[in-house]
C-alpha cells in the first residue's frame, strides 16, 4: 500500500491508460512498472517497501537528495504569495530576477543573460533559434548549420532530437529540423584506433568537427552543440585534448559554441558548470534538471555577451517565448535548491573528496573484474564498460546484454543504476559521502559476480 492507499496491483492497472515516455507498450503492460512512492535523502522505496539507493538521483537531477523540507516550503511560501504570473508584455516577478541575476553570478564570466524554460529540450530549442536568429540579424542568414554528434543527447522535441544523435530517434522522426549533421563522438574506448593515445584520439574527434566546417563552408556554419561529457549516450568523457581543440576550431572559423550542460550542470562535475571543469567558453550554455534539483521543472539557458549583445542592440522582438518561462514557483525552488548547494558546500565537496573517492573506488574495486573492460568519471559521473574479453574489449550478444542483466541484478540488490548499451552509468546525488559510495561499490560488485555466471552458464 502506498501513502495515497494504491497498491501496485490498482496502480498498474490504472497504469495501462499512461504513455510512458521512451517506452514499449506493449512490453511495459506485460510486465507493469516499478512503482515508486516516496523518497528520503539518497533513497528511494516502492509500493513493496523495496529500499533503493539512488545512483542515478532520479534522471541525473536530484543533486540535493530527497526529502528535502525547505524545497517544498519554498514552494508552497511562493503558491500562496503568487502561484503564476507570466513575464510577457513587461511584467516580471521577482524569483526569476532573483535567479537570473544569482546563474550570471555563478556561470562563466560572459554569461549574462538568462532565458528561462521548462525543460531541456525547450531551453535546446530556444537555443538553435537564438543562434540562428544572432546570425541573421548580423547579416549573414545563410550561416545556420549547426554540427552535432552521433550520441549526443539534446532532448525529444523535434529540434531536440534532430539535434541529438540518436540513430533510434531520427529513424521515427521522419523529418529532421534541416542543416543539422552530426559527427563522431570523442569515445576512445571503442573509437580509438588500435596504439592512437587518447590525446591523438582527441584532437582526431574534434577534427571531424573541423572537417564538417570546410565540407560545409565556414560561412554557412552556425555553431557547434555539444555535452561537456556526452550522459545519456552513455557518459563518455572526451580526452584533455578535445576541447581546447574545439574551442581552436570554433574560434577559428567564428562558429558558435553551444554547450549542452543540462546533466553537467549544478555541480555534478565538481564545479558550478562543467565549462569550469574543462576550461570551455562558450556562447550558450543549456541547463535544466538539478537547476531545482528536479523538484519542479525549470530550465535556464544562459546566453553570453555577443549573442545578448546582438539580440538587445538589433534584434527588436524576439518572437519566441513559453507560457511557463519564468514560472515563478520553480524560480523559488531553484533559488532555495542553490542556496542548499552552496551552504553544504556540496561542490567543493565533489571536487576535493567524493569525486577523486568515486574515481578510487572504481578503479581500485570494479576496474579488476572480468566483466569491466574500462571505468571512468569525472565528479559524481561515472560509467563502467562492460566487455566478454578484456583483451578485445568484445561485447556480450545480443547487445546491450550485459548491461540490462548487470542493472537488473543490481536493483534486485539495492541499487538503483541505469544501463545505455553495454555500460552501467551512475549520477548520483551530490550529497553521497565516502560510506554511501563504498555501499554502492559493494552492490555493484554483487550485481557484476552474478551477471557473469548467467552470462557464462
Ligand atoms: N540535454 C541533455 C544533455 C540531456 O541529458 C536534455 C537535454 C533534455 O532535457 P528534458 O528536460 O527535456 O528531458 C537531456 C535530458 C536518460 C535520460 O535515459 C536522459 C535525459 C532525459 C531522459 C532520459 O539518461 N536527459
Amino acid at each position: 500500500m502506498t501513502k495515497t492507499g494504491y497498491s501496485r496491483q490498482q496502480l498498474q492497472q490504472a497504469d495501462t491508460h499512461h504513455l510512458h515516455p521512451f517506452t514499449d507498450h506493449k512490453e511495459l503492460r506485460a510486465n507493469g512498472a516499478r512503482m515508486i512512492v516516496r523518497g528520503e535523502g539518497s533513497y528511494i522505496y516502492d509500493t513493496e517497501g523495496l529500499e533503493l539507493l539512488d545512483g542515478m538521483a532520479g534522471l541525473w537531477c536530484v543533486n540535493v537528495g530527497y526529502g528535502r523540507k525547505e524545497l517544498a516550503n519554498a514552494a508552497a511560501q511562493q503558491m500562496e504569495e503568487l502561484p503564476f504570473y507570466n513575464s510577457f508584455f513587461r511584467c516580471s516577478t521577482p524569483a526569476p530576477v532573483m535567479l537570473a541575476a544569482k546563474l550570471t553570478e555563478i556561470a562563466p564570466d560572459n554569461m549574462n543573460q538568462v532565458f528561462f524554460g521548462t525543460s531541456g529540450s525547450e531551453a535546446n530549442d530556444t537555443a538553435l533559434r537564438l543562434v540562428r536568429h544572432f546570425w541573421a540579424l548580423e547579416g549573414k542568414p545563410e550561416k545556420n548549420m549547426v554540427i552535432a554528434r552521433t550520441y549526443g543527447y539534446h532532448g525529444s522535441t523535434i529540434a531536440g532530437a534532430s539535434l541529438s544523435g540518436m540513430p533510434d530517434m531520427h529513424n521515427q522522426l521522419n523529418g529532421a529540423v534541416p542543416n543539422i549533421v552530426h559527427v563522431m563522438p570523442p569515445y576512445a574506448f571503442e573509437l580509438a584506433r588500435a596504439g592512437e593515445s587518447d590525446h591523438d584520439f582527441g584532437l582526431r574527434a574534434a577534427r571531424a568537427v573541423e572537417d564538417a566546417i570546410l565540407t560545409a563552408g565556414a560561412d554557412k556554419v552556425a555553431a557547434f552543440i555539444g555535452e561537456p561529457i556526452l550522459g545519456a549516450g552513455g557518459v563518455k568523457i572526451p580526452p584533455a585534448s578535445y576541447w581546447p581543440e574545439i574551442q581552436r576550431i570554433c574560434a577559428k572559423y567564428d562558429v558558435l559554441l553551444m554547450l549542452d550542460e543540462v546533466i553537467t550542470g549544478y555541480g555534478r562535475t565538481g564545479n558550478w558548470f562543467a565549462a569550469q571543469t574543462f576550461g570551455i567558453k562558450a556562447d550558450t550554455i543549456t541547463t535544466a534538471k538539478a537547476l531545482t534539483s528536479g523538484y519542479q521543472p525549470l530550465s535556464a539557458l544562459l546566453v553570453g555577451d555577443r549573442i545578448a549583445n546582438t539580440l538587445v542592440e538589433k534584434g527588436g522582438e524576439f518572437f519566441h517565448g513559453y507560457t511557463y518561462s519564468a514560472h515563478p514557483v520553480c524560480c523559488a525552488v531553484a533559488l532555495k535548491n542553490l542556496e542548499i548547494i552552496e551552504r553544504e558546500g556540496l561542490i567543493d565537496r565533489v571536487r576535493e573528496d567524493t569525486g577523486p573517492y568515486l574515481e578510487t573506488v572504481l578503479k581500485e574495486r570494479i576496474a579488476s573484474h572480468p566483466l569491466v573492460g574500462e571505468v571512468r568519471s569525472v565528479g559524481l559521473m561515472a560509467a563502467v564498460e562492460l566487455v566478454s574479453d578484456k583483451a578485445t574489449r568484445a561485447r556480450y550478444m545480443p547487445s546491450g546484454i550485459a548491461g540490462s542483466k548487470v542493472r537488473d541484478y543490481a536493483i534486485a540488490n539495492g541499487l538503483m543504476v541505469r544501463a545505455v548499451g553495454s555500460s552501467i552509468i551512475m549520477a548520483p546525488p551530490l550529497t553521497w559521502d565516502r560510506a554511501t559510495i563504498d555501499l554502492a561499490a559493494d552492490r555493484l560488485s554483487k550485481a557484476l559476480d552474478s551477471a557473469l555466471a548467467e552470462l557464462q552458464a
